[in-house]
């Protein structure tokens, strides 16, 4: 505590920095915590615009045969909910937390390239206005759902410029994404403490590494079937024309050997989190962690062999079929090994019911139920009743807001008071847990029972008589008790940012380094690179050896002690000195990534008033590449 009070107290010493001065330096930064703030920020402003969305969607659907919104709103909503939620919500929130908690976990002062970091955040920012360009222009929004289907992206089906939009701002989402992953691979691979093999590696770090080998393989794949989709919109090829003899199962193919590996994308973060907390938050070590690690491996490629279970009704044949039920089933296995792996870990543990544990819990349950209504559809004849139905609608929702979702939401609970130096309300944090959970289970559950019932997926309105008016005047209330609870999160989350108790090193007598020094960690995090010992470092430093681990007991004499004294709050990492006089050399900041996130965008926009356009756009990337080449990594260098 005394060492955050000191700080704080310093701080309130010197003079007040300038609003354009602070703004210039949120702009111009390069390190990797400030980044993941400007991350998490954006996405959870997507977030709440995706959520708006939805609730127009539940409006409109409350009542049989209403006409609040007509059906070329209604398609533009849905699909733009879907790209929202997916590629501007829940991704950035997982980036967001590779960015604020990684390089805290693995002993590094920052990641790999702390100015390509800066790029991905800008680029993203480009590509998420970029994919909201239809609206922002009035140009009109995508329309043809988040999957796209061919022919339906092709000029004479698709007016307007909304399917433009898609494949630009998709295009550019995966430029950051694509760098992104490629930093967060060679930092962990990289830039481990000493001590720290890949099986002493935090849970998260696993599944952050998993997630970016994905992203760097899955990406490819779906940007050249976007640059097929343009060049059929803009230059009249046919990749996608069934006119000209082209097969409208080609882009299926293409995008859902993307999207399956994408799923994971979305709930690998999660599993990763709730791998911290449920351990934290029960005061045991991970149960079985390399059997949660494996699967989590063994996810990652058996994601790559299981796409086709999304064309299961477009007739691929008895043999495909059969080949695709079965990866199905079995990549239920690895996920259920994780299951058990958690429940194992809080047995006989002595558990705290924390908000980050109620989140934990809440995302296993919704995650099984889940994950049970998906092995249904891996079966060919029941997903043929199923297919294009709410059942669906159902399903993905437990999936990616039951599991992606409220996984997200116990990391942000977990390290606010490492990310801010303050704690949140807790009893607003229950509150929200239990709105949450009961707005969820409310607005989905219903769903699997219309969808059997016969009520198709992407209808703008349906009849009187068709008896679904029931279960849809649930899912909007319980559609509208989540946006409540959404609505208490963010009043806590500002108010305790700003006015939460102090929350010291370490609230949760954590586990991982990230505990070990000051919250928030000062810009180069470590004053000194830690040695690691075990899987539970901060455990070790606080208790000595645990023992858990083979070759702790083989390489150690106990844990390192000097020099790490942080003060009353005992053991740790940290320092509260700046970096100078530490004689760390921490990168400058530098406004060429935003220079240059701005010339993919510029092209982007430019490109719908007419392709040649987007050379201006063009012209600003590569200049700013060039003044980003020819500036020094730090002042010192001159
Ligand atoms: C905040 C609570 C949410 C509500 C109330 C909600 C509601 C809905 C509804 C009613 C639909 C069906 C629209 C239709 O088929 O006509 C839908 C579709 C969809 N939602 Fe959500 N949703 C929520 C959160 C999320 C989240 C967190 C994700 C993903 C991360 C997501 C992804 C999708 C996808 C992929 C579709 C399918 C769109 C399509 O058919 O192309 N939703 N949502
Ligand atoms: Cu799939």
């Amino acid at each position: 505590m005394a060492t955050v009070d000191k700080a704080i107290d310093r701080a309130l010493e010197r003079p007040k920095p300038k609003a354009l001065d602070v703004i210039w330096s949120w702009i111009t930064t390069v390190d990797h915590k400030r980044i993941g703030i400007l991350y998490m920020v954006t996405a959870i402003i997507f977030f709440l615009v995706a959520g708006v969305e939805a609730l127009i969607i539940r409006l409109q659907l409350a009542r049989a045969d209403s006409t609040l919104v007509d059906p070329e709103t209604y398609n533009q909503l849905f699909t733009m909910h879907a790209l929202t939620m997916i590629f501007l919500g829940v991704m950035p929130i997982g980036v967001a937390f590779f960015n604020l908690i990684v390089p805290l976990m693995i002993g590094a002062r920052d990641v790999a390239f702390p100015r390509l970091n800066a790029l991905s955040y800008w680029v993203f920012l480009s590509g998420g206005l970029l994919l909201n360009g239809g609206f922002i222009s009035g140009l009109g929004s995508p329309n043809s759902g988040w999957f796209a289907y061919a022919n339906l992206t092709e000029e004479p089906f698709t007016t307007g410029d909304g399917m433009t939009f898609y494949s630009l701002g998709l295009l550019v989402l995966g430029v950051s994404s694509m760098a992104g992953a490629f930093n967060f691979i060679v930092t962990i691979i990289n830039m481990r403490a000493p001590g720290m093999g890949l099986m002493r590696m935090p849970p998260f770090v696993w599944m952050t590494l998993i997630t970016s080998f994905l992203l760097v393989t899955a990406f490819p794949v779906i940007t050249v079937g976007l640059i097929q989709i343009l060049f059929d919109r803009s230059f009249g090829t046919n990749f996608f024309n069934t006119q000209a003899g082209a097969s409208p199962l080609l882009w299926q193919h293409i995008f859902w050997l993307f999207g399956h590996p994408e799923v994971y994308i979305l709930i690998l973060p999660a599993l990763g989190i709730v791998s911290e907390v449920i351990p934290t938050h029960s005061r045991k070590p991970l149960f079985g962690y390399p059997f949660v690690i494996f699967s989590g491996i063994v996810i990652g490629f058996m994601g790559w062999g299981v796409w086709s279970h999304h064309m299961f009704t477009v007739g691929l044949g008895n043999i495909a079929n059969s080949v695709f039920t079965i990866t199905t089933m079995l990549i239920a296995i690895p996920t259920g090994v994780k299951i058990f792996n958690w429940i194992a870990t809080m047995w006989g543990g002595s558990i705290r019911f924390t908000t980050p544990m109620l989140f934990a819990l809440g995302f296993i349950f919704m995650f099984i139920i889940g994950g049970l209504s998906g092995v249904t559809h891996a079966s060919p004849p029941a997903d043929a009743q199923q297919q294009d139905t709410y059942y669906i609608v159902a399903h993905l929702h437990y999936v990616l807001f039951g599991g992606s979702v409220i996984g997200l939401f116990a990391g942000i609970y977990h390290w606010f008071p490492k990310v801010t130096g303050r704690m949140y309300n807790e009893n607003m944090g229950k509150l929200h847990f239990w709105l949450l959970f009961l707005g969820s289970n409310l607005t989905f559950f219903p769903m699997h029972i219309v969808g059997l019932v016969g009520m198709p997926r992407r209808i703008y309105t349906y009849p009187a008589d068709a008896g679904w008016e029931g279960y849809n005047m649930l899912s909007t209330v319980g559609a509208f008790l989540l946006g409540a609870s959404f609505l208490i999160f963010l009043h806590n989350m500002v108010r305790s940012a700003r006015k939460g108790e102090r929350a010291g090193n370490d609230p949760w007598d954590g586990r991982s380094l990230e505990w070990t020094i000051p919250s928030p960690p000062p810009e180069y995090n470590f004053a000194e690179i830690p040695t690691v010992y075990s899987r539970d470092p901060a455990w070790d430093l606080k208790y000595g050896p645990t023992g858990q681990d083979e070759t702790y007991r083989e390489t150690s004499n106990g844990p390192v002690s000097d020099g790490l004294s942080n003060g009353p709050e005992g053991a740790g990492y940290g320092s509260e000195t700046d970096a100078q006089s530490l004689g760390i050399h921490m990168p400058s900041p530098s406004y060429w990534p935003i220079i240059v996130a701005m010339g993919f965008g510029i092209a982007g926009a430019l490109f719908i008033v007419g392709p040649w356009f987007s050379a201006i756009g063009v012209t600003i990337l590569v200049l700013g590449l060039y003044g980003w080449a020819a500036e020094p990594v730090s002042k010192e260098e001159h």
